[in-house]
């Protein structure tokens, strides 16, 4: 967890500029999602908002969920999903463990069942290999409810899976028949 408010604060900013609205800095993504660290940063400045290198690099390496990735150079940084533009992570295919959580609220409960889990704003649906994850992702929306995905029976059906560096779990769609509230 992010005690720090300052780093919080600082935190938040770069996902919604990193993952929503590069362009309100003048920030334009690669295919992959990419930005210079430097332009980030002399972007960032241009608006006020200090942030040096040894800060950003702090703010990686401790965010409380690894939202964010440098390239291998550390010449660049992109968040690690969760985007609303379109971007290709390009995440190798996974053969995902045989369970997977998904947290949502009550209320959504009726149209999943309808619908299944559809990607809403986000590229993909997500997912989580514990329970406890769930939880917490479904208490944001509301009464929480957590979901368990057949993704042995999805995976061996065909549909791919993708894991993050911080263990987020993304698929395209979960149909309702892979789908059941946990007893
Ligand atoms: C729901 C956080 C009705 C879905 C977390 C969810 C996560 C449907 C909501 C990450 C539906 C979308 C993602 C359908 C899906 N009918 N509701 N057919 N299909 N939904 O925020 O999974 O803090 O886009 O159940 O840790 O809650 O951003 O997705 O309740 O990993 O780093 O529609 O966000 O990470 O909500 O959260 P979201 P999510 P960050």
């Amino acid at each position: 967890m992010n005690t720090d408010p300052h780093i919080a604060r600082l935190s938040k900013m770069l996902s919604y500029y990193l993952r929503h609205h590069p362009e309100e800095i003048g920030l334009t993504p690669d295919a992959q999602g990419w930005v210079a660290v430097q332009a980030l940063l002399e972007a960032l400045q241009q608006k006020g908002t200090v942030l040096d290198l040894p800060l950003l690099n702090k703010i990686v390496a401790e965010n409380n969920k690894q939202r964010f990735a440098l390239s291998d150079d550390l010449l660049r940084i992109r968040a690690s999903q969760g985007h609303s533009f379109p971007v290709q992570l390009e995440y190798a295919p996974q053969v995902p463990p045989p369970v997977l959580y998904h947290g949502t609220a009550t209320r959504f409960w009726e149209s999943i069942q309808q619908q299944g889990l559809t990607a809403q704003q986000r590229h993909h649906v997500h997912l989580s290999a514990t329970i406890e994850t769930a939880q917490a992702v479904g208490a944001r929306h509301g009464k929480p409810l957590v979901l368990q995905v057949d993704a042995e029976a999805m995976h061996e059906a065909g549909f791919e899976f993708f894991c993050t560096p911080n263990q987020v779990w993304l698929t395209a769609t979960v149909p309702p028949n892979f789908l059941k509230p946990l007893e």
